[in-house]
């Protein structure tokens, strides 16, 4: 059962972070080689790995290990920094900056950046195909499924496919809603998923969570946005959708709100093994980056 205080919870994110940090570390190349130095510029920038410590704390929830955890979330963590490559390319949304340093292809070029990317991703399903001496064969194909699934036309891939799309037009709340939930949302599930089938979760949890994992996931993108508002970002972005600019702050704050209690009911059913959890919710609308 999960003991932490509101102030442990920092404390738990702070060395888990470290530790994710560590294996990230152990098992990226580290050659002289362009893409080991490309590589780990992205994956060394500072990100807060939010999405494989969901994948450890739930997995932990269900009983399991945290080392059994620990490689599928950094291979979450890899997908992720892939995706933020492409996503800066001036072909996608075209940022100079990411986590306060210039983008890779700044420091390099596009083509640089999209191989690394494709480095990243590739690099990804290897070490969870093959590297992970803990978890038996069939749950490793389950977390491939999961993962390729979250990443693909109905998820990540389709997202950014109707974000740009629908660029210079007027877009409906609920078409906003529905690429945030694909383009964003749909990684976050997958960590939460891959975490419950890691700790061999049945099928009423799996449902429970995947619910919990979707409400978070799309709170986090409300939030997002409200976090880019506020620092002005979101008036540089013109042609990316911003849930504030499509309601106003209040209404988006209730909203990424609202998804958060969402999401927390799905966890009553754990009880008190669900405290990190929750607080991990709570985290996603107070967070200041
Ligand atoms: C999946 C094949 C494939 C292609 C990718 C580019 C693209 C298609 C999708 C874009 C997905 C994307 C980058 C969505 C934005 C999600 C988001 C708010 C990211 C920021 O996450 P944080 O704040 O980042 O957790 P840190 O810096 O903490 O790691």
């Amino acid at each position: 059962m999960a003991k932490d205080s509101p102030m442990d919870i920092q404390k738990y994110f702070e060395k888990t972070k470290k530790e994710i940090d560590e294996t990230l570390n152990k098992i990226l190349p580290k050659g002289k080689d362009i893409l080991s130095k490309t590589m780990r510029y992205s994956v060394f920038a500072g990100g807060k790995r939010l999405r494989p410590i969901l994948v450890i704390a739930t997995a932990q929830m269900l009983g399991a290990k945290k080392d059994e955890a620990m490689l599928p979330a950094c291979v979450i963590e890899l997908v992720h920094n892939f995706t933020l490559i492409h996503d800066d390319l001036p072909c996608i949304d075209n940022d100079d900056f990411r986590r306060g340093r210039p983008t890779l292809h700044k420091v390099y070029n596009e083509a640089i950046a999209i191989l690394t990317g494709n480095a990243l991703l590739n690099f990804a399903f290897a070490v969870l195909a093959k590297r992970n001496q803990t978890l038996s064969s069939s749950v490793r194909i389950k977390l491939i499924e999961e993962l390729s699934e979250a990443l693909g036309i109905c998820g990540l891939v389709g997202g950014q496919v109707e974000e740009m799309s629908f660029r210079g037009k007027d877009l409906s709340l609920s078409t906003v809603k529905d690429i945030y939930m694909k383009k964003t949302a749909a990684l976050i599930s997958a960590a939460v998923r891959i975490g419950a089938i890691i700790g061999k979760a049945d099928k009423k949890e799996l449902a429970l969570l995947t619910n919990y994992g979707k409400n978070i996931g799309f709170a986090f993108q409300v939030s997002d946005d409200i976090l880019e508002f506020i620092s002005g970002e979101a008036r540089e972005k013109k042609d990316e959708p911003n849930y504030v600019l499509y309601s106003n702050l209040k209404k988006a704050k209730d909203v990424a709100k609202e998804k958060i209690e969402l999401a927390k009911e799905n966890l009553h059913y754990f009880g008190r093994r669900a405290e990190r959890l929750l607080r991990i919710a709570d985290y996603i609308i107070n967070r200041d980056s």
